[in-house]
Order: C-alpha cells, then structure tokens, then sequence
C-alpha cells in the first residue's frame, strides 16, 4: 500500500468509527486533518465519506445497526458536507446550469449531493433535488428552467425502465437538455446505452469529466490559465484567512508585493521555488496550492 493510501485509509477508519461513535465533532476534525493533508475535494468525499457511508449503509443491510443509527450517521456526514461547501469556492464560473437529482423511487441521494457539490466546486450552476423526484415534477421543473445539463442519480437496477421514461419525456421537450446517468444501479454500459443518455459514469471522477464534455468545456481538468486562476485564488484566500495584506504575504515570502498581485490574479506562471516560498509563508503544506 503507497503512502497515500495508508493516509486515506487510516482518515476512513477514524471517520467511519466516528460515524459509529455518534461523535460529529471527530468526522469534523477528521476531514479537517484530510484537508491539511492536502487531499483533493474529490478524494475526500469519495474515498473517506463515500466508502465510510457505504459500511454505514452495509451495516444496516446486515443488521448491525438500526435505522435510527443509519440515519444519524447519513445526517453528519451531510453536515460534514456542507461545512466542505462553505470551503471550498468555484474560481471561475460556467454560467452552466446542471439539475442533479434522484430518479423516482430513489432514496440513496447521498452519492448525488456529491456529485451535486463536485459541479459546484467545478463552477456549475447547480440545482439539486435530492431523493425520489417524481417524473412527471422533473420534466416540467426542467422545462421552466433550461439547464443544459440534467444529472440523475439511480442506486438500484429496478428503476431502470423510470430512467428510460426520465429520458424519453426530457427528449420531447423543445430545449432538451444533455442528460447524464450515473451511480451504482447502472454499472452495465450495454445495458445504460440502450437507455439512451448523453453520457454515463460510475464514479464520482469521472462524472466531473462527463459533465464537461456535455457542457462542451474542456476535457483537462484544467487548463495552464484555469490552473493559474485557481492557484491564486487559493492564496489569495489562505492571506486573507490571516488578515494579511499582500505587502504582508510579500514580506514572508521574500518576493515583491506586485509579483504577489500577479499569482493572486492568476497572471503570473510560477516555478515550484516559488511555490515553496509561498506554501512556507501560509504554513500550508505544498500541496494545499497544487492539488486539483
Ligand atoms: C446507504 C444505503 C442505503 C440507505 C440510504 C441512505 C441515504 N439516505 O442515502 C438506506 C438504508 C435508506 C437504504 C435503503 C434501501 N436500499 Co440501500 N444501500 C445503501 C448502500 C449500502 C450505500 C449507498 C451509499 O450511500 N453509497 C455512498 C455513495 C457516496 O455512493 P453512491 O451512491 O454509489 O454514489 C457514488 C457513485 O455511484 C456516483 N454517483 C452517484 N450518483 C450519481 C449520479 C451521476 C449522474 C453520476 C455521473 C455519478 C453518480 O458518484 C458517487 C460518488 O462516487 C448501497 C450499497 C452500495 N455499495 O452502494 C445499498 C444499495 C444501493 N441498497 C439496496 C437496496 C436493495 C435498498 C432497499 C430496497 C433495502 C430495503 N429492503 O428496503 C432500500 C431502498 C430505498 C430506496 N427506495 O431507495 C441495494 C440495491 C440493489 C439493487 N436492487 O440494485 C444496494 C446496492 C445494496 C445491495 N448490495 O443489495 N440503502
């Protein structure tokens, strides 16, 4: 197991024992810990609080624990989640809009708030429903109001012939949106492309990269310039959490106050020196700057 995994596993395992604890001042401070660390927001919510919900939800498959202790831990990571919204900032914005949703029937949302939030944190406009939309409700919310993208969620094999009447009626409207399927009911892509979406993905990676090529966005991640814009905005940020100003951070770091304006507003290409210099200023691991 590489260094990496031995972190993540270990920030899962306190997580999940927090969940199990009913202990959310842990799961906080356990994701805080993945944070400074500096693992991305993607890898967080997939391989901490999405394999920890998974056991939850195992665990009350098999009997271990109750509804009631299944529901409480599925309401802390929730919160746990949205403390990671409060976070974490798009820096540039689409102007895109995606409805991310459960189909009818579905009530594992889980999955979808985080695909929900990795569109946010990737500069969508982002509605999201939640558990259970009946059809008929989402074609017309859908057909007031115009997103591009339309993301629906389906956990179990039994709401497939739902998914292919979702997408039969989204066709017929006159501004159709680029649908995209997606969570652990459609893993057989035979079976997803007979059902007729724009796009399809397992995972939560993926999913960000999918929801991209349907928005005709870049396919990179990111390209030099966003990566720029989103480094600076991250300095930028981590300066003004100590409430200093940028002849502040300049003195710090040993560099000149307008090169300081330059990386915030994304204008400047950096090398990994000065980088350095910069993480070692906002005492921040170097990662915290680059990761995606
Ligand atoms: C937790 C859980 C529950 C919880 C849900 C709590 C909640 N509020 O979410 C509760 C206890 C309520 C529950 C109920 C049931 N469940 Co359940 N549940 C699970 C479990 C263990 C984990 C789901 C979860 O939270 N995963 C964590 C999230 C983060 O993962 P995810 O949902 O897969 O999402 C990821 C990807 O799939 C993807 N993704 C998700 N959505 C989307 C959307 C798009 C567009 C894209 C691109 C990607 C994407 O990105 C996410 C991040 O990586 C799964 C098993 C499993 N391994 O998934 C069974 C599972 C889904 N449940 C199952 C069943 C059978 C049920 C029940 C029928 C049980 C019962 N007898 O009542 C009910 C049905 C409820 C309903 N109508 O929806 C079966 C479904 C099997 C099938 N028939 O296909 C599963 C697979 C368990 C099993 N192996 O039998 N369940």
């Amino acid at each position: 197991m590489s260094t990496d995994d031995l972190v993540t596993t270990k920030l899962r395992d306190r997580y999940l024992d927090a969940l199990i604890r009913r202990d959310p001042d842990t799961t906080i401070s356990v994701i805080e810990d993945a944070i400074r660390q500096g693992l991305s927001p993607v890898s967080i919510l997939v391989s901490i609080i999405g394999k920890s919900q998974i056991r939850v939800g195992e665990m009350w498959h098999t009997g271990d624990i109750n509804i009631a202790q299944e529901h409480l831990a599925t309401q802390m990571t929730l919160d746990v989640m949205d403390q990671m919204r409060q976070r974490y900032h798009a820096t540039t914005k689409w102007g895109i809009k995606a409805v991310v949703t459960c189909v009818e029937g579905n009530f594992h949302y889980v999955g979808s708030r985080m695909i929900a939030d990795l569109l946010l944190v990737d500069g969508w406009d982002v509605e999201f429903l939640g558990a259970d939309t009946p059809t008929h409700d989402l074609v017309e919310f859908v057909r007031q109001g115009h997103p591009e993208l339309v993301a629906l969620s389906v956990s179990m094999k039994e709401d497939l012939s739902t998914v292919e009447q979702i997408i039969t009626q989204l066709r017929r409207l006159p501004d159709a949106p680029r649908i995209l399927l997606g969570g652990y009911g459609v893993t057989d892509s035979d079976q997803v492309e007979g059902l007729g979406p724009d796009g399809f993905a397992i995972d939560a990676y993926s999913a960000i990269q999918e929801a991209r090529r349907l928005g005709g966005l870049s396919k990179d991640p990111l390209s030099l310039n966003e990566y720029l814009i989103v480094m600076g905005s991250r300095v930028q940020d981590l300066r003004k959490r100590r409430s200093w100003n940028q002849e502040q951070l300049a003195q710090a770091s040993s560099l000149d106050r307008t090169y300081i304006s330059a990386v915030e507003n994304g204008k400047q290409n950096l090398t990994i020196g000065v980088v350095l210099k910069l993480a070692e200023a906002l005492e921040v691991p170097i990662g915290q700057l680059l990761s995606d």
